[in-house]
């Protein structure tokens, strides 16, 4: 059995990395299936509650107010709303519920009030709420605990090394604090980034040498292929090859046997073969509905295609040690 270890170095994690692909692939579905069911696989919903107008500089993000692109800026969604979108979720076979704002940081405002209340409203409806809100302080972090919040989203994107080319209005120290300020407030820790933004593999390396060796890994670990939005930056970025994906998934799955490896953004260009690499090189989460924040997803119906040929079947919802059955939610999908 591989152990859970903190203390990684770059040379092991590159060895892993670098290895032959067949070799890399055997070796991660053998670590997922020591630890984990192979079958299951997590189905994420995700809510653009607050879209676009944000003043942060990502080069990736449609959603930063100084680029052009097409993305509609919106105000924070109404409550009502937000809860409906979510029911809609729980019915079409999702277990995790994740809110999104474009903000550079929570504010202790009205705002944040009503994100409090979604948080409320979303959990008691046995759904895993998450949140990505960017920056907050740990008092903020507890407040969304006690709503009920179960994990909060937020990515290291890239390495420290690479970082400086992709975002300037905020540092790497910044994320990895309000990474600490997650973890001290009990609430779940999914942090992860974003491949096919010019870095190089050894950045690639160096993000999931700095997730591995934080002092507890991330339950979740999105890896996302750079979606290119026309109007940012990144906008010409070649798209990344499905065995870039498959080597990233698979490395974390190695050295962080235990956390969801989230498939993230990037599905809508892959084809069912391809997805299902990405699920025997230990991926087992998913994001499902037909948008991801603000750029298309694969439509339901496809995925619970996908559920079915694979045998695939959705994970459970969770809320500590409590744990909501899933025959008791309708689903369409892998049922
Ligand atoms: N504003 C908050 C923040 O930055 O933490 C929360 C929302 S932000 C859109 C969440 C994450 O989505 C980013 O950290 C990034 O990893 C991912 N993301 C944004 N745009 C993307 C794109 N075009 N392609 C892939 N991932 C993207
Ligand atoms: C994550 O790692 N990927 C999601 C979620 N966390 C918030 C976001 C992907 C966004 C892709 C671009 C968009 O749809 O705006
Ligand atoms: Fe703003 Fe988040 Fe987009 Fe960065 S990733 S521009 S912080 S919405």
């Amino acid at each position: 059995m591989s152990d859970i270890r903190n203390n990684w170095t770059r040379e092991e994690i590159s060895e892993i990395y670098n290895s032959p692909i067949l070799d890399l692939i055997y070796k991660a579905a053998t670590v997922h299936r020591e630890h984990n069911d192979p079958q299951e696989v997590q189905v994420c919903t995700l809510l653009s509650v607050k879209t676009g107008g944000c003043p942060e500089d990502c080069a990736y993000c449609p959603q930063a107010a100084r680029y052009h692109t097409d993305v509609k800026v919106h105000k924070l969604l109404p409550t009502q709303e937000v809860l409906g979108k979510a029911l809609e979720a729980k019915e079409a076979g999702s277990t995790r519920f994740c809110m999104g704002a474009a903000w550079r940081e929570v504010r202790d405002n009205k705002d944040f009030d009503r994100v409090l209340d979604m948080v409320k409203g979303v959990s008691s409806m046995g759904m895993e709420v998450c949140c990505t809100l960017g920056m907050l302080t740990e008092e903020q972090a507890k407040k969304l605990k006690d709503a009920g919040l179960y994990a909060y989203n937020h990515n290291l994107d890239t390495s420290e090394e690479h970082y400086d080319e992709i975002i300037s209005t905020r540092t790497y120290d910044d994320r990895l604090d309000t990474l600490e300020h997650v973890r001290n407030a009990e609430i779940s820790v999914c942090s992860g980034g974003i491949i096919g933004m010019g870095e190089g593999h050894d950045d690639r390396i160096g993000m999931l040498l700095t997730l591995v060796n934080l002092p507890e890994h991330p339950e979740s670990v999105p890896v996302n292929a750079l979606v290119p939005v026309d109007g940012t930056p990144l906008e010409d970025q070649p798209r990344v090859s499905v065995w870039e994906m498959i080597r990233m998934i698979a490395t974390a799955r190695i050295i962080m046997p235990k956390a969801m490896v989230r498939l993230s953004a990037g599905r809508v260009r892959m084809n069912m073969e391809e997805q299902a690499l990405c699920f025997l090189a230990g991926a087992n989460s998913i994001f499902a509905g037909d948008k991801l924040l603000t750029t298309p997803n694969p439509e339901v119906v496809e995925d619970k295609e996908m559920f079915q040929v694979l045998n695939l079947k959705p994970r459970e919802a969770y809320k500590g040690a409590a744990a909501v059955k899933f025959e008791q939610i309708p689903s369409p999908i892998g049922n």
